[in-house]
């Protein structure tokens, strides 16, 4: 049986008066008979649209789809020719069953995408399904639906359960407000928030008319239901204009929690001690293979995939991240920790012994072309990590939330493929120069091969400190990227 509003439960939504009452009698007017009725400064806009979700609901999951959206989806009705600006939103949801009743979101979506969810993870299981409810939702109700209980019919504020689906902590992890895109449509995602917001706040001041949409969504497999029609109740103020909605930016934190660059000390070139024989021969040897194995070093540690413990706290903002996923900013701002990066071990430098070195010009030639050779590498490796990484060199589920700017987050993550890793490029050409069998051309190799390994440690230093967007290439972090917590 449809309960009606009792009086005094309606006195309670519309503290205001005549003016007030008269929409609210409008409002059951239109319960009844869906047709249209209005006040000055109140209008009341019907719509007859039956919204139903089937109980066999395993082939929209099936397909991967968020949610399982109503036949009707969105449900609109057109506004015109209403003066002024909104001072009062309210929605009547004259007729809704649902078996499971928690399973079901509904959003009411404004002419300038003003949101405010109506009902969502609340009105308790199985044991509780609503039963053609008359549902009033107002800002000014005494009660929010409740959550973990059965709903019945009455005048309640928007409720929006984002605990769990009504349904105490913890015990079910299948809470989604994923409204699934309509056909050629954009999907409804959160203004502002990582949540959708359960009033009509976002309406007041606005311009009325225009599309208002219905989005009905059921969030979990099996257990179906109906909402029977809607009333949309639009209060105005005429002598207001009305101003452009913007959708509240929650502010994101450009902070970005990484461990103290060690300084590098330039390693000395030893002026006055080059000499042209075989001991500085073997010495050329020695800082050549050990800028190698800084280089292997580095490259190994790329290689084997950038894990969380490498990334600084708040390391990505929202251009980091690639186009496919929805950001949002959500109120709540994690608390950034410092990484604890992987370090980058270089071998112990093993020599040759009993190689023999000649000083002649080929060996200097020889010299000359490992030291430019190396300088190349490594710059090209301090390119690499100064801006080109991406994310296919980052680990899987290695973004964290913590690992997004503070008050940032994922609000859709459809699934896609990784970009493909980071490779060296061609850094900067460097000369050959002018090889003379000279102290003058020994001291020039040594200086190039010198600037390769000072290149090398500040790409181990920077590793060590912890990496951030700055090192990535922009939106190159990817759905496989993402910790689970991220992927909704
Ligand atoms: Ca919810
Ligand atoms: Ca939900
Ligand atoms: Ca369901």
């Amino acid at each position: 049986m449809t309960r009606r509003f009792t009086d005094a439960a309606l006195a309670r939504t519309r503290p205001r008066g005549r003016r007030g009452r008269a929409a609210a009698v409008a409002v059951l007017a239109a319960a009844g008979t869906l047709a249209a009725a209005g006040t000055a400064g109140a209008a009341t806009f019907p719509s007859g649209d039956v919204m139903a979700v089937p109980a066999d609901q395993g082939p929209f999951l099936e397909q991967g789809l968020p949610n399982v959206p109503a036949s009707i989806y969105p449900s609109t009705i057109p506004v015109a020719g209403q003066p002024g600006a909104i001072t009062e939103v309210r929605v009547t949801l004259p007729k809704v069953s649902h078996a499971w009743a928690s399973d079901l979101d509904i959003l009411l979506v404004g002419p300038e995408g003003q949101q405010a969810m109506l009902t969502s993870d609340v009105c308790g299981d199985r044991t509780s399904p609503l039963t053609a409810a008359n549902l009033l939702f107002s800002d000014g109700a005494g009660q929010p639906l409740p959550a973990l209980t059965g709903c019945v019919s009455g005048a309640y504020k928007p409720t929006n359960s984002t605990a769990g689906r009504g349904e105490p902590p913890g015990s079910d992890s299948n809470r989604q407000d994923n409204f699934p895109a309509p056909p050629g449509g954009v999907a409804p995602v959160p203004n502002g928030g990582a949540e959708f917001e359960a009033s009509f706040a976002q309406f007041v001041g606005t311009n009325p008319n225009g599309t208002w949409s219905l989005y009905v969504s059921d969030d979990s497999v099996n257990d179906g239901g109906a909402v029977e029609g809607w009333i949309l109740d639009v209060e105005v103020n005429p002598g207001q204009a009305p101003l452009a909605f913007t959708a509240p930016q929650a502010t994101v934190s450009d902070t970005t929690v990484c461990r103290p660059l060690a300084s590098t000390k330039p390693s000395s070139s030893k002026k006055g001690k080059v000499t042209l024989s075989s001991g500085q021969f073997r010495i050329n040897q020695r800082i050549f293979a050990a800028g190698v194995l800084r280089a292997n070093a580095i490259d190994a540690w790329l290689k084997a995939g950038i894990q969380s413990r490498d990334l600084c706290g708040g390391a990505f903002a929202a251009a980091d991240l690639n186009s496919s996923l929805v950001t949002g900013t959500t109120g709540a701002k994690p608390a950034l920790t410092p990484p604890n990066p992987r370090s980058v071990d270089v071998p112990k430098l093993k020599v040759k012994k009993g190689v023999k070195f000649s000083a002649t010009r080929a060996q200097l030639l020889i010299n000359r072309r490992i030291a430019v050779a190396l300088k190349k590498r490594a710059l090209a490796l301090e390119a690499r990590v100064d801006g080109r990484l991406t994310g296919g060199d980052l680990a899987d589920e290695a973004v964290a939330p913590d690992k997004l700017r503070s008050g940032l987050t994922v609000l859709r993550a459809p699934v896609g493929a990784k970009p493909k890793p980071s490779t060296d490029v061609t850094g900067k050409p460097v000369k050959l120069g002018t090889v003379r069998r000279n102290v003058a051309t020994v001291r020039s190799s040594q200086q190039i091969a010198a600037d390769g390994i000072r290149a090398l440690n500040r790409v181990r230093a920077r590793l060590q400190a912890g990496l951030s967007g700055a090192n990535f290439a922009d939106g190159t972090v990817s759905y496989p990227n993402l910790a689970q917590a991220l992927r909704r």
